[in-house]
């Protein structure tokens, strides 16, 4: 193990008492909430684009992060270095998977060819620190949105040889997430959008998206990855209007392209913010299509309209966002990825460790109230309750597709007016959810 965080020891359990600053005092990984260990319930990830490579630039301002195992250089040994300490972290913070681009961990060469030999490369230490620690990749994916070839898009980019590189990129990324056993492989089409119609022909890219998604998917049989494929939904930034704008909208290109059975959705807080949505509305839209795969555990800023990615410290959300979780079963192969970041201003090494106890502790602490909520079942009645006329033959009868307006007007006829509408009691709820908080 490298030795990045030497005053840093292992991060541990010890109750909400404690005051050390690094234990956690809610995630105690063994515990068991519904029948499951917390640590199987929340399959934390750390991601290697925020974690590795995040220096704290902005617009206004230079790099603040203090790194001392980095030289900032895009060299191999550089890459190479940082492999052992991003392992350190998660071990010390009791981490169990990961998340990666190519271009995070190995820097980009001169050509295609240059590329996959640096990405084989460093795959090559990944592969050796995982089988010491025991770690695992939760998904891997391509940055198919920094380098200026894919300024107009990758899969939908009008020029076919950006289009073609990008395949060729997707199809190593692929191999070498297999490699890793990673669980999953997402597609965040950070390019694939557009700023104006008058350059666009949309119909046409998102025929292009649909096609390279299907080569995907035929790669992806071909190599034998078993992993789900994820879509993640963004509804801006960097383009003006993103293709994948919010779960809605992803499904609807997922049915329209015929690709519902080899994808599911890869949910992010931050993004479904922006897209003017809950995250629970999110969560619950993949749900009802079968279709939630995994996670991108962060926070938005309500006052601040683009994507911030804090670290979750919300217990609203947190406990919202387990509570869609547990209804739908539990993880599978996906997991709650820290796709955040340390603000600028939390600038030495130490501050990665209490952000993600941060995040940690947070989740712990949703999954328990989301736990409590489901056992008290009150909530839960009064939903079933508000829906108990549907209950009736007839109701049944509407819902398996037998009735006709005719019946029902009949019906309405002799209903004289309606008078069993009952109260939403929108604010005694709010009020019993804040009781489990
Ligand atoms: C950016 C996205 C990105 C994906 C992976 O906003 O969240 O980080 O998770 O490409
Ligand atoms: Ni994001
Ligand atoms: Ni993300």
């Amino acid at each position: 193990m490298a030795d990045a965080f030497p005053k840093i020891k292992q991060v541990k359990f010890e109750g909400p008492d404690t005051r050390n600053d690094y234990a956690y005092k809610h995630y105690n990984p063994d515990e068991l909430v519904e029948g499951k260990t917390m640590r199987e319930h929340l399959r934390f990830a750390s991601c290697y684009w925020h974690t590795m490579r995040g220096r704290g630039a902005e617009i206004f301002g230079m790099p603040t992060a203090v790194r001392p195992w980095d030289d900032f250089s895009e060299s191999m040994e550089n890459a190479l270095r940082r492999v052992p300490v991003f392992f350190e972290l998660l071990e010390k913070l009791q981490i169990d998977y990961y998340c990666f681009h190519d271009r995070d961990v190995a820097p980009e060469g001169k050509t295609l060819k240059e590329s996959h030999k640096n990405l084989d490369r460093v795959v090559k230490e990944l592969a050796k620190a995982q089988k010491n620690s025991g770690k695992k990749v939760l998904w891997g994916t391509a940055c198919l949105f920094q380098h200026p070839r894919f300024m107009h898009g990758a899969a939908t980019s009008p020029d076919l040889n950006a289009f073609a590189y990008a395949a060729g990129q997707v199809k190593k990324a692929l191999e070498v997430t297999h490699e890793l056993g990673g669980e999953g492989y997402v597609f965040w089409g950070g390019r694939e959008g557009y700023f104006t119609l008058l350059n666009t022909d949309m119909k046409r890219e998102l025929d292009h998206l649909g096609a390279f998604m299907h080569m995907a998917v035929d790669y992806k049989k071909e190599i034998g990855f078993k992993g789900p494929f994820y879509i993640e939904p963004k509804p801006k930034e960097p383009t003006k209007h993103q293709y994948d704008t919010d779960a809605a909208t992803t499904l609807n290109f997922l049915r329209q392209y015929g690709l519902m059975k080899d994808f599911k959705l890869n949910l992010e807080t931050n993004h479904a913010q922006i897209a003017g949505h809950t995250m629970q509305h999110d969560l619950e839209t993949a749900i009802a299509a079968n279709a939630l795969g995994s996670v991108d555990a962060n926070m938005g800023d309500w006052q601040l309209g683009w994507d911030t990615d804090q670290f979750p410290t919300d217990l609203y959300i947190t406990s919202h966002v387990m509570l869609c979780v547990l209804k739908m079963g539990g993880f599978t192969t996906g997991g709650l990825n820290f796709d955040a970041k340390v603000r600028r201003e939390s600038f030495e090494p130490e501050d990665l460790f209490l952000a993600h106890i941060a995040g940690m502790d947070t989740f712990a602490r949703g999954l328990k109230i989301a736990a409590r909520i489901r056992h008290d079942g009150r909530i839960a009645d009064f939903v079933k309750q508000r829906y108990s006329s549907w209950d009736s033959e007839l109701g049944k009868k509407i819902e398996k597709g037998k009735s006709n307006f005719a019946e029902l007007e009949a019906y309405a006829l002799k209903l004289g007016e309606v008078k069993t509408i009952r109260s939403g009691r929108q604010e005694y709820l709010e009020s019993l959810f804040n009781d489990f908080i």
